[in-house]
């Protein structure tokens, strides 16, 4: 088979003090923390679209990368080759894992019937490079988004004769997922949205877009898939209003819909900070209303208004999200998958891996300051400080639905003016300063 990396040896762990830009200075796959390996906990996952088929092409010029596994000029060629390359790349680095769109591993054709049947020839080729080499698939997912025919949406069309293309290229992409034994299947309303109200009927098309995920629970009980649903929530881009814009927002559309029992949701930290929260906040709506499926890990840029789809390397937020995904128990389908792509002037292959490597050091970095702050206990602590009020039997009565503003104002008459106790936020940003 041929070698697309050659130059490049498997990526090894040499520890903190190594000066290797091609080693792991913090991941360690082996090494133990509370009870997992370093690799069980990440789950880390290499994306098919940004990481093989992005070539750096911005609105202002096509791309800047040329591959190897790009210049056969035979569309199929490509894609075999780029298949055999990915799984190279994969492990070379040394992930389990990897996700893609159905477009992005197989061209589309002329029609649907010789497109599916082009999918499933790649598809072949990837189970068989999943067998050979133990990686695994994280989620597969439906491009229902590039292609103009999805200009004004996929499940949200105005038209039905789009969104029955949509629905059937779901079910397509729904099939391979299984054949290739992916964990899950994720849905990411490319173009569900809109550009002005004045052409829109919001109510309508939100409740096409929810019956299309019946249908594919449906579909997904009769084809036997195990694996969860994912959602994956971003407020704009493409379209000026995404239907899912956030992890509240998801949250209400799935109850009101009734499809909380098939769906988590899918937490992109640049599509979080795009909607104006943290990278944790995301996490911990998720943790705490049950609905953490998987985690895409890239950052955008504090400067630049849109999706920058950048590799993670900030500690800080590393750090915090991985305390919040393991106070919330961990992964157990998802992971965290490397949405993030190259800048446009990183045109070498060894680019490729300098990126994933210090992402992943990012993420091993993170875990361990999670864990060490875990361990510590002084966060809970001062958690547990501030609410004590609610403990007692005074905060209990009210908590468990006992109390009455009659009672409430009796208390709050005898009582007086309640005493003030200090935020601490200062004395806690330092304390998590200690442990990065
Ligand atoms: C785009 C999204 C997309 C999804 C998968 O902004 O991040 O890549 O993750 O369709
Ligand atoms: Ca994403
Ligand atoms: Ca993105």
């Amino acid at each position: 088979m041929t070698e697309y990396f050659p130059k490049i040896k498997k990526i090894k762990f040499e520890g903190a003090d190594s000066k290797n830009p091609l080693a792991f200075k913090h991941y360690n796959p082996k090494q133990k923390i509370m009870g997992k390996n370093m690799a069980e906990h990440l789950r880390f996952a290499v994306c098919y679209w940004h990481t093989f088929k992005g070539l750096g092409a911005d609105p202002f010029g096509p791309g800047t990368i040329i591959r190897n596994y790009n210049s056969s000029g035979d569309p199929m060629q490509v894609a075999k080759d780029t298949m055999v390359a990915a799984f190279e790349f994969f492990t070379k680095l040394g992930v389990n894992f990897w996700c893609f769109h159905d477009r992005d591993i197989a061209p589309e054709a002329d029609t649907l019937a010789e497109t599916n049947k082009r999918l499933d020839e790649i598809v072949k080729l990837a189970k068989k490079l999943q067998k050979d080499t133990g990686v695994k698939l994280l989620w597969g997912t439906t491009n229902a988004f590039s292609h103009r025919r999805f200009m004004a949406g996929a499940g949200t069309n105005p038209d039905p004769k789009i969104f029955a293309y949509a629905a059937s290229q779901i079910k397509k992409a729904m099939e391979v997922t299984k054949e290739l034994g992916g964990l899950a299947y994720v849905f990411w309303g490319g173009r569900e949205g809109y550009e002005t109200l004045l052409n829109t009927d919001m109510k309508r098309e939100l409740d096409h877009l929810a019956m299309l995920l019946h249908m594919a629970v449906d579909y997904k009980k009769k084809i036997k898939f195990k694996g969860p649903f994912y959602i994956e929530p971003k407020p704009k881009e493409p379209t000026k209003h995404q239907y899912d814009f956030d992890a509240g927002n998801c949250f209400a559309f799935l109850q009101r819909h009734n499809l909380l029992d098939d769906f988590k949701l899918n937490i992109e930290a640049n599509h979080a900070t795009l909607a104006g929260h943290t990278f944790q906040h995301e996490l911990q709506f998720c943790v705490d209303n049950d609905i953490l499926g998987s985690v895409d890990a890239n950052r955008g840029d504090l400067f630049l208004g849109w999706d920058t789809d950048q590799f993670p390397t900030d500690i800080y937020d590393t750090t915090l999200a991985m305390y919040t995904i393991l106070k919330g128990g961990g992964f157990t389908t998802g992971g965290l998958n490397f949405d993030a792509k190259l800048r446009r002037q990183s045109i070498d292959p060894l680019d490729l891996f300098y990126a994933h490597i210090g992402a992943m050091d990012a993420f091993a970095r993170g875990l361990k300051n999670a864990a060490k702050m875990i361990r510590g206990g002084r966060f809970d602590k001062a958690i547990q400080k501030r609410y004590a009020g609610w403990d007692t039997v005074f905060g209990q009565r009210i908590e468990k639905g006992k109390a009455d503003l009659g009672e409430l104002e009796k208390y709050t008459l005898k009582n007086g003016e309640p005493k003030l106790q200090s935020g601490r936020q200062e004395m806690l940003e330092n304390l998590l300063n200690e442990y990065l």
